[in-house]
């Protein structure tokens, strides 16, 4: 049974790692940025010695391909992303754009030629950005509205600038750039960010499917007044606001057993000690497995906001920009990585994705698969993110042999 250059594999691993943000905690490399910039100069150069030929697509997606023996029949896709949230870890995406390239590597030293070309993708702009996420994907599998690419986001310009600064043409993504039929099926390996493997002691599992995802941004317009003498009846205070919607997602999601809610990202103005806050902007996201309940959850933050803010004059805009409704993965696929991981295994644990990935947008134009790998504490989106090497190579030798069992199934 062939497996992968481990050595290379986690010296790649590291060699990412060290491409950040200046004066960062943990690992940050966050989309459009220089440091992201220079990481994807790093992966072209990575592919390339990997034997891959290297191109970008108009949604800014690093793709490079092994040819297949028939150049015809549609590809199989490997890949991840390479960008991070703040102060996150080396782990997230990473190992899933390297480890698709260990494999190819594994299958040009084996002298392996498979009956289908490999395209292993490093998806643009993966994680949440105040422009949105799964961008890369999203350009694949769907495309955007004018309105999406001309949104104008405070600091970061707007969509169609950051996609065409790191070398993406905004000007054809109103479309899908690929369509059903092209990708014969597309595998994915991610460490899992949550604590259902080590709890089972197993250090990798085969993923069933990716929870639905509703982000919006919410803009609250009160009144700056002076902390001193406006008095608690003569306020417009936008934070107030805020605080009632963050508690109505916690609420709301503790009563909805499986599901969460977050309001990850805030800004406040002035931002003074002793003045009423007359200005917040935050993000708003909720999960679940069963989009009712997403829905569900919606509606009452919904509600928790517009009565909040009738109460306190305060005027709220809110620009829903992701909808990801849950994807659960074919059961043919599944069994094939379940074949695939059970030798690097001591049981095959079948587990759902809390997390999103880019996975949830490439299913609309094929099918889609995961493996998953042990993470430490169940932590992840943190310095403390962490994934044994032995795990991760196991990932990979599964990924492989995935990919050859692919090779024969598909037609
Ligand atoms: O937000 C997520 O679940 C993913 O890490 N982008
Ligand atoms: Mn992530
Ligand atoms: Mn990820």
């Amino acid at each position: 049974m062939h497996t992968v250059d481990a050595t290379q594999l986690i010296a790649d691993i590291a060699s990412l790692a060290t491409i950040v943000e200046p004066g960062s905690r943990g690992t940050t490399r966050r989309a459009f940025t220089d440091a992201y910039r220079t990481s994807r100069t790093w992966v072209r150069a990575c592919m390339q010695a990997a034997g891959l030929d290297v191109h970008m697509d108009a949604g800014g997606n690093l793709i490079g391909r092994y040819p297949g023996l028939r150049p015809d029949a549609p590809v199989i896709m490997l890949g991840s992303h390479t960008d991070t949230v703040m102060e996150g870890g080396r782990y997230d995406g990473a190992i899933g754009v390297l480890g698709a390239i260990a494999v190819v590597r594994a299958l040009q030293t084996h002298g392996m030629r498979l009956q289908h070309t490999i395209e292993v993708v490093d998806f643009m702009a993966e994680e949440s950005t105040p422009l949105g996420s799964l961008i890369g994907s999203t350009a694949m599998a769907q495309g955007f509205s004018d309105e999406f690419l001309r949104r104008q986001v405070p600091d970061w310009g707007d969509v169609a600038s950051c996609i065409a600064s790191m070398g993406g043409n905004p000007n054809v993504l109103t479309r899908a750039l690929r369509t059903t039929g092209t990708i014969g099926a597309y595998l994915e390996l991610h460490i899992e960010q949550g604590p259902v493997l080590e709890a089972a002691n197993v250090p990798i599992g085969v993923v069933t499917g990716i929870v639905g995802i509703r982000r919006c941004d919410i803009i609250c317009r009160g009144r700056p007044d002076h902390a001193g003498t406006a008095g608690m009846h003569h306020r417009h205070d936008a934070l107030a606001v805020a605080a009632d919607v963050i508690r109505a997602a916690e609420h709301a999601a503790h009563a909805r057993p499986g599901t969460v809610a977050t309001v990850g990202a805030l800004t406040l103005a002035p931002n003074q000690t002793n003045v009423v806050p007359g200005y917040v902007r935050f993000s708003l996201e909720m999960r679940s497995v069963h989009w009712p309940e997403v829905v569900a959850i919606w509606d009452e933050c919904m509600h928790a906001l517009h009565t909040a803010a009738a109460q306190r004059g305060v005027h709220v805009e809110v620009t829903p920009y992701e909808d990801s409704p849950p994807l659960t993965f074919a059961p043919w696929y599944t069994a094939l990585v379940a074949d695939a991981v059970a030798p690097w295994s001591p049981t095959v644990l079948h587990l759902p994705s809390g997390a999103g990935h880019d996975g949830s947008m490439i299913g609309l134009i094929a099918p889609v698969a995961m493996i998953f790998v042990r993470t430490k504490d169940g932590r992840s989106h943190c310095p403390e993110e962490f994934a044994a090497d032995a795990d991760i190579v196991a990932g990979v030798n599964a990924l492989l042999h995935a990919v050859c069992a692919l090779d024969q199934t598909l037609g």
